[in-house]
């Protein structure tokens, strides 16, 4: 057909319909501008019903992150001490060659290897799984650093629910930000929520600073950290006394009511629930009146709260509260966490756990890798899209770890991160607008396909490339890694058979069913018992803020950036000076009682570490609060660093997830 010059420009100027391959709830449908086979622009897809045409400031630069001069673009082995960074280029058959070499030598349980969510493309993040169940090597607990706890807790008292559909959202009357930091990182929810505040909700922010997301609700209650349990029972406490409990409901879809309401609720008076969470009395009583008596109550749930001992406790506590009022299944009403469940996509058929075969072998908490790293008998890491020099807690240990002569590092990097230096050899990882792959949201009910945008830079390639020649090379002989992307995404589509993977490589994004009607709750759960837990829900005071906390007088919050995705972003200049140097938010009564002004260089400290940063004095945050937002590369930081010196290595009570809320520190002027 012939085609006019007019529309051969058209076709040629056409964006390429992809997806930001982040590990954020959004998983935005993005439009990347190419010319001469340089991705030139990327914009928000505003034929996406959930991401609505905008990109985050972050993505929005990601044109410079693709080609920022700090990529790594080709196969280097260490030529300098461990940490500090000098490489020398070599072929990947050489790099290849020798990692397989030095892994058939030390054998299979003494290799420790995994992929995390650097990118989140399914095949290239779940691929890196086969290989090691395919060795029978170590295995790692994934996720411990992130949503473990919350997923436990949800599990426990919810199922397996996807929770509110949050389009749905517009329906509702009052939305609660339940710890979760909406405007950073979440940001395509926040229109939603503003239909809904146009149509009369009102919007409750429930977290301990005044975030991005607080500045703009209604109502911010700062409450303590740690104390969510508290106040959720409180809430339900004022509901039963005021009669705003939805009893048919609770007859018919919950267990356990009539035990908490006899047993603990009577505790949790708000003259008690306001003194272990901060706030006033009033404060309590509006709150739980203003949920009691709205028609579809919807709670946001963040992951932020579940970080500290009880993170697990607290975030069940608050997912009971919708079933007290009936709010399930009222459109809007309810509350979302993460939405994962909704996709009925195989990821085992890309993970195969059944390739696992040697029995005994040790499992490795994800949270834990600094004490693991420092196993005499481990002796071979490798890790992948996932930078645990800064992002895991105990950061002393991990860095303790990486530095063994002993051990041989590889790791698979778009950019020298602070891991990076560690390895002893060094991998270049393409960027995903340099691969293709299918995503599915955690944040709402879409799965998209993400095409190839441009080719990959240097020798830089996806994740799946370099663990199908791994597997080559130690003689692993399994189809999966060999397949095709059609053959991955038919395989991880078999049960949806109203999708084609032909179809959905072509097109997208395709929207799955989300949750309708009520939710079967457990109040109280027999199968926390018989973990050792405690059958209802209650709030216990930290313990380590009897020992720490004696010690050192302010407790740590620690947030992501608005300009930052972890570090993933530490070699975009623009985005770097957006997020400004490091800084510490201070209350003005802790930094005049330690003689620090606005601006003032400080140092956070406890017995694990320091980090160096500047002072920002401000009302923001809580007194007895210091609160730290974005990870930096340890060489910004003024001393020390990074903040996950300050982190320890002690997990929560449900799904073995990191505490690093539970983490006290001192600050003094540098
Ligand atoms: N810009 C940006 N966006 C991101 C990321 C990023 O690095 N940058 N990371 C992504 C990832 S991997 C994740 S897991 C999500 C996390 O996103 P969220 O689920 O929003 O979790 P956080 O931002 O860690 O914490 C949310 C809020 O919880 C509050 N909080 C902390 N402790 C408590 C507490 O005890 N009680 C209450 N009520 N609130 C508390 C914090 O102050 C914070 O404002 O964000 C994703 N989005
Ligand atoms: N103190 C404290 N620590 C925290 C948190 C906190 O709230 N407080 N949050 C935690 C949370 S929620 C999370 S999820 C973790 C995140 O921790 P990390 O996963 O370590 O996060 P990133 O720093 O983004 O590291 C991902 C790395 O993958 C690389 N990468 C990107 N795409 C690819 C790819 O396709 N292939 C390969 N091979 N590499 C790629 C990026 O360059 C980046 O260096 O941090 C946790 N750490
Ligand atoms: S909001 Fe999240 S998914 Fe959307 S562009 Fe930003 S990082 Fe990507
Ligand atoms: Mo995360």
């Amino acid at each position: 057909m012939y085609r006019g010059f007019e529309e051969e420009e058209r076709t040629m100027a056409q964006p390429v319909r992809t997806v930001c391959p982040h590990d954020c709830p959004d998983m935005c449908s993005m439009l990347a501008h190419v010319e001469d086979g340089r991705l030139v622009r990327v914009q928000g897809d505003p034929e996406h019903a959930f991401t609505g045409g905008f990109l985050c400031a972050k993505v929005n630069r990601y044109p410079e992150r693709v080609y920022s001069p700090d990529r790594v673009l080709y196969p280097m082995r260490r030529t300098g001490p461990k940490g500090e960074g000098r490489f020398e280029r070599i072929s990947w058959a050489e790099a290849l060659t020798a990692i397989a070499e030095r892994w058939r030598a030390v054998g299979p349980d003494a290799i420790l290897g995994y992929a995390y969510s650097g990118t989140m493309g399914l095949i290239n993040r779940l691929l890196p799984t086969a290989l090691f169940n395919a060795l029978g090597t170590r295995k790692v607990e994934l996720g411990t650093v992130c949503d473990s706890t919350s997923g436990q807790a949800l599990a426990y008292t919810i199922g397996d629910v996807p929770g509110t559909d949050p389009e749905s959202v517009i329906n509702s009357d009052l939305v609660i930000a339940w710890g979760a930091n909406i405007i950073t990182t979440n940001v395509h929810m926040y229109p939603f929520i503003e239909q809904a505040r146009a149509r009369g909700a009102q919007f409750i922010v429930i977290d301990p600073y005044r975030n991005r997301t607080a500045e703009r609700a209604d109502w911010h209650i700062p409450i303590k950290i740690g104390t969510d349990a508290a106040l959720a029972l409180g809430i339900m406490h004022i509901l039963v006394r005021d009669g705003l409990t939805d009893e048919a409901y609770l007859r018919e879809h919950t267990v356990g009511f009539d035990q908490l309401k006899a047993t603990t609720l009577p505790q949790y008076t708000p003259e008690a629930v306001a003194e272990i969470t901060g706030l006033p009395v009033a404060d309590v009583e509006r709150l739980a009146s203003l949920y009691g008596r709205a028609r579809a109550p919807f709670i946001r749930l963040g992951l932020g709260m579940s970080r500290h001992t009880h993170g697990g406790m607290g975030v069940r506590a608050v997912a009971c509260l919708p079933a007290v009022v009936g709010a399930w299944g009222k459109p809007g009403g309810g509350c979302l966490s993460e939405t994962s469940a909704a996709f009925a996509l195989d990821l085992a058929a890309v993970k195969r756990p059944d390739l696992h075969t040697r029995p005994g072998v040790r499992t490795v908490n994800h949270s834990r890798l600094g004490q693991e790293l420092q196993d005499p008998s481990l002796k071979a890491f490798f890790v992948m899209a996932n930078n645990p020099a800064s992002s895991c807690p105990d950061q002393t240990a991990v860095v303790a770890g990486l530095s063994r002569v002993d051990l041989f590092t590889v790791v698979h990097e778009l950019h020298m991160s602070d891991t990076a230096r560690y390895a002893d050899i060094l991998l270049p990882a393409c960027t995903p607008v340099e691969a293709e792959d299918l995503y599915r949201s955690y944040g709402h009910l879409y799965f998209q396909f993400g095409p190839q945008v441009v080719a990959a830079l240097g020798e830089s390639r996806p994740n799946r490339w370099v663990v199908a020649e791994l597997a080559r090379r130690m003689g692993i002989t399994d189809p999966v890694f060999e397949r095709s992307t059609e053959e991955h995404v038919t395989a991880m589509l078999a049960p949806m058979p109203e999708r084609t993977a032909a179809e959905v490589m072509a097109g997208g994004p395709f929207r799955v069913p989300g949750h309708t009607g009520p939710v079967p709750t457990q109040f109280y759960s027999q199968a926390m018992v018989a973990a050792g837990l405690p059958g209802l829900p209650e709030w216990q005071p930290d313990p380590v803020a009897a020992s720490e906390g004696a010690a050192f007088s302010l407790r740590l919050l620690t947030a992501p950036g608005y300009y930052q995705h972890h570090s993933h972003f530490a070699g975009v200049g623009f985005l770097q000076q957006r997020e400004g140097a490091p800084t510490c938010l201070l209350h003005p009564q802790d930094a005049g009682a330690r003689d620090i002004a606005d601006g003032d260089p400080v140092e956070l400290f406890n017995d694990r570490g320091f980090v160096g940063l500047y002072a920002k004095v401000t009302e923001a945050v809580q007194p007895g609060v210091a609160v730290v937002e974005g990870y930096r590369e340890r060489s910004r930081y003024l001393s020390g660093g990074p903040v996950n010196v300050l982190t320890s290595g002690r997990l929560s009570d449900m799904g073995g997830g990191a505490t690093y809320q539970s983490t006290w520190v001192e600050a003094r002027k540098l």
